[in-house]
């Protein structure tokens, strides 16, 4: 078997690469190891910056996050006892997409097939491989699917197969340079079958740990707690979920308790901040969580995936059009926005959740720095701006 770029990996970063591959006639298959339903039910992200949304519209397949997703123009912080807008549109004439990541997934897989797209669902990729072909090295996925080993040849291979997947661990160990940083908490995940109470995101700094209150429908809310790494979700019955969501999400002199509902998902994120430098070798191209992973606080993961693949699209067309340039360049254009996303990411981690191993001095320098936030506008300007959208430099 035979295509012009293999991809590894049925997440937003493959699919939509795909999908532009497509629209600039380079074709593609897509290996993915899970099946469709899987892919299409694996509740993660929710906030779509300015520009990835623009470029999903400008392919063709903007046209449910236009009419189902909402558009919001500000988050709340919120800390002792009190709320406190960052007002996106004021301060940055820019707003975001509230449209969850299984819609996406969703609108580009409809999309893909409806177009002929080539998408092999509980396909697993196994082992990338160059081949000597007219003297060139080409690269080869190794994949079982229906327990039967397949090979595909191909002119590039861009693994978009997430953190967990085979493409990074594929570079040559001694070309590659990683940066992590873990941090002393996780989150708890949950979403309800109950109307969102507020119509913002809210962003809630308490002793007790960070809360999240977002949403995915007028019926669904999609709520986060920070909670001790390790923490196992049979610890959270439901009515010390609500209790502690009660708590978090207190304001003075205001009932800002968040309606109740049936919670029909419970799951435990880990915080974690990862880079991968470069993100090519050779033929072998990484992108999206495969290459760099943030912490959710930012709401940027989704985000560094549909980047990456633009670039990445626009490169491999140049490639066939004669032009190395664009793709000699992918890595270090994309890191550039890799790394200012990180550093957010970190900063919004770090200014929100109350750090279990913090001393209290350092307590006191992040309520400090959130009062701040809050009374200046040039510091509120910096949140909505890498919220927003990453500027470019
Ligand atoms: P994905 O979505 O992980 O997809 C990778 C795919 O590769 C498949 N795969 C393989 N297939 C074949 N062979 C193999 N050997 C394979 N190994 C793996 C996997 O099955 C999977 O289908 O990566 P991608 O496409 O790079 O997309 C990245 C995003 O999913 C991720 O960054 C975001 O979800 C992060 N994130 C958020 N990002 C935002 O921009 N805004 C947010 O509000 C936001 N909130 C979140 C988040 C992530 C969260 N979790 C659960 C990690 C909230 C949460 C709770
Ligand atoms: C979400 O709605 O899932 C969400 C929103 C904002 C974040 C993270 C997750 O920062």
């Amino acid at each position: 078997m035979r295509t012009t770029v293999g991809i590894i990996g049925a997440g937003p970063a493959g699919l939509f690469l795909s999908h532009l591959l497509h629209l600039r006639g380079i074709d593609s298959v897509v290996l993915e190891r899970r099946d469709r339903g899987h892919c299409e039910a694996r509740q993660r992200a929710g906030v779509v910056e300015h520009g990835p949304a623009a470029a999903l519209r400008a392919a063709g397949v903007g046209d449910r996050l236009d009419r189902e997703g909402s558009v919001h123009e500000g988050i709340e912080l919120r800390f002792g006892g009190r709320g406190h807008r960052i007002d996106f549109r004021a301060l940055t004439g820019r707003d975001v997409v509230l449209y969850a990541q299984t819609e996406i997934v969703k609108d580009l897989i409809a999309r893909r097939l409806a177009d002929g797209g080539d998408l092999r669902f509980e396909a697993e990729a196994t082992a990338i491989e160059d081949v000597a072909e007219d003297g060139a090295a080409r690269p080869r996925i190794r994949f079982t699917r229906g327990g039967r080993e397949e090979v595909l040849d191909c002119e590039h291979v861009v693994a978009c197969d997430g953190f967990h997947g085979i493409g990074r661990a594929a570079l040559p160990a001694d070309r590659v340079r990683t940066f992590a940083k873990t941090y002393p908490f996780s989150w708890l995940g949950i979403l309800a079958d109950a109307a969102p109470a507020c119509e913002e995101l809210v962003y809630a700094r308490h002793e007790r740990g960070f809360a999240l209150y977002s949403m995915r429908s007028a019926e669904v809310s999609r709520l986060y707690l920070q909670v001790p790494n390790g923490t196992d979700p049979a610890e959270w019955p439901h009515e010390r979920i609500w209790a502690e969501l009660d708590a978090r999400l207190a304001v003075d002199g205001a009932d800002a308790r968040p309606n109740r509902g049936p919670i029909t998902d419970v799951g435990v994120t880990p915080m974690r901040s990862f880079v991968t430098e470069p993100m090519r070798h050779g033929r072998l191209l990484l992108a999206g969580d495969a290459a760099h992973i943030v912490p959710p606080t930012g709401a940027k993961g989704l985000n560094l995936a549909l980047h990456d693949v633009i670039l990445l699209s626009e490169a491999l067309h140049a490639w066939h059009g004669g032009d190395p340039g664009p793709l000699d360049r992918y890595s270090e254009t994309a890191l550039r926005r890799v790394w200012r996303a990180e550093h957010f990411s970190y900063w919004m981690t770090t200014l929100l959740h109350p750090d279990p191993e913090a001393s209290p001095f350092e307590d006191r320098l992040q309520l400090s720095h959130l009062e701040h936030i809050a009374a200046s506008r040039a510091a509120a300007g910096s949140l909505a701006e890498n919220y927003t959208g990453i500027p470019e430099p």
